[in-house]
């Protein structure tokens, strides 16, 4: 039986990164599928913490905020580091993921028309920093000699940005090498083949 249940938007959107790493943890769980009509309604948003979802619950335990999610994860399957110093650059490198998914979300919802092609032509100055960290990597992970929730996170932010713009990672061999390596470890390759995320719209406003 699945042991977590996802309340979300049917789309992939901020639930993407923790799909994945469910997956590759083997993990089973179930989606509550919430419509934007739903949601218009108001109830489910009064009783949501920060007033947005999506929500994860683990039996008794109900948590808002993705990262904390994926944190919860990786306390309780691995994907945190080996020690405390390897889970503090975890940290950095998912607080560093996440700038970069605001600046792409405020893009895609707000200025799709009007800042696409600026925001592709800054692309290179945030990809170039993570490149720098892989280049230098000898596990071909962010952190440590082992696969970490940021590496999760980044994964499925290149994925939407190859999307945005199939040519961005062209100058990045060490991201392109990272995305075709962590894409093809067996279940999370699965998972991404599967109609559970190829169905699902990457955002909730038609944009990609
Ligand atoms: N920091 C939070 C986290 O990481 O969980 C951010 C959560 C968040 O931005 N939630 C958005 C939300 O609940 C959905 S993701 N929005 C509804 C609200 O605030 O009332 C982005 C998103 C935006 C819009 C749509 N849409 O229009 O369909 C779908 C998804």
């Amino acid at each position: 039986m699945a042991s977590y249940t996802i309340t979300y938007f049917p789309i992939r959107g901020r639930c993407s990164s923790l799909r994945i790493m469910l997956s590759d943890q083997g993990q089973e769980w179930k989606e509550v599928v919430v419509s934007i009509d739903e949601w218009k309604k108001g109830d489910l948003k009064k009783s949501c913490l920060f007033g947005q979802l999506p929500k994860f619950q683990d039996g008794d335990l109900v948590l808002f905020q993705t990262n904390s999610f994926l944190r919860h994860l990786g306390r309780k399957h691995g994907g945190y580091g080996k020690n405390g110093n390897e889970a503090a650059m975890i940290d950095m490198f998912t607080d560093g993921v996440e700038e970069l998914r605001n600046k792409y979300v405020k893009m895609i919802y707000q200025e799709y028309e009007t800042g696409k092609d600026a925001y592709i032509k800054d692309l290179p100055n945030h990809l170039s920093i993570f490149e720098g960290v892989l280049e230098k990597s000898k596990s071909g992970f962010l952190v440590g000699d082992s696969i970490s929730f940021a590496d999760y996170s980044l994964l499925d932010v290149l994925l939407n940005h190859k999307v945005l713009c199939p040519t961005c990672l062209d100058s990045f061999p060490a991201l392109k090498g990272f995305v075709q390596r962590v894409s093809s470890r067996p279940k999370i390759k699965a998972y991404l083949d599967s109609d559970a995320y190829k169905k699902l719209p990457i955002n909730g406003n038609g944009k990609q």
